[in-house]
C-alpha cells in the first residue's frame, strides 16, 4: 500500500506540471522556455542585491525580504509594486517588455536599484 501511495503522489505530481506547463502554450516556443527563467534579489541591510540584475525577457524575477525590517518594491512609474514584505516575505515579477526599469522601496526610497531586460541577456545576477 506504501508503494500505490507514492506512485498517487508521484502523478499528482506530474499533473501539477502539466497543468502548470499548459499556461504558456500560446506562446511562441522561444517565448515559453523564456519563461522558465527566474532570478532572484535579496533585500538585506537596507540594500537591495544585486543592485542591478540583467535578465532576459519573460524572467520571473522574486524579491526575498532578509532584513527584520519591512520593505516594498516600486516601480519608479508604477509599473509594479509589492506590499509591504516582512522578513521571509516575497515579492515575483515577470518581465516581458525588454528595458531598464528603476525601483525603490517605498518606506525607504534612498533604496534604489534596476532590473535590466535585455534580450538574450544570460540567466546571470551582474
Ligand atoms: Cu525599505
Amino acid at each position: 500500500m506504501r508503494h500505490w501511495k507514492m506512485t498517487a503522489r508521484l502523478a499528482a505530481f506530474g499533473l501539477g506540471m502539466s497543468l502548470a506547463a499548459a499556461i504558456p502554450e500560446a506562446l511562441p516556443a522561444g517565448e515559453a522556455a523564456a519563461a522558465a527563467n527566474a532570478a532572484a534579489i535579496r533585500i538585506d541591510n537596507f540594500n537591495f542585491t544585486p543592485p542591478t540584475l540583467v535578465v532576459a525577457p519573460g524572467t520571473t524575477v522574486t524579491w526575498t525580504n532578509a532584513d527584520d525590517e519591512a520593505h516594498t518594491v516600486r516601480e519608479k512609474d508604477g509599473k509594479f509594486k509589492s506590499a509591504a514584505l516582512d522578513t521571509d516575505d516575497t515579492f515575483s515579477q515577470t518581465f516581458t517588455a525588454p528595458g531598464e526599469y528603476e525601483y525603490f522601496c517605498s518606506i525607504h526610497p534612498y533604496m534604489t536599484a534596476k532590473i535590466v531586460v535585455k534580450p538574450g541577456a544570460k540567466l546571470s545576477s551582474n
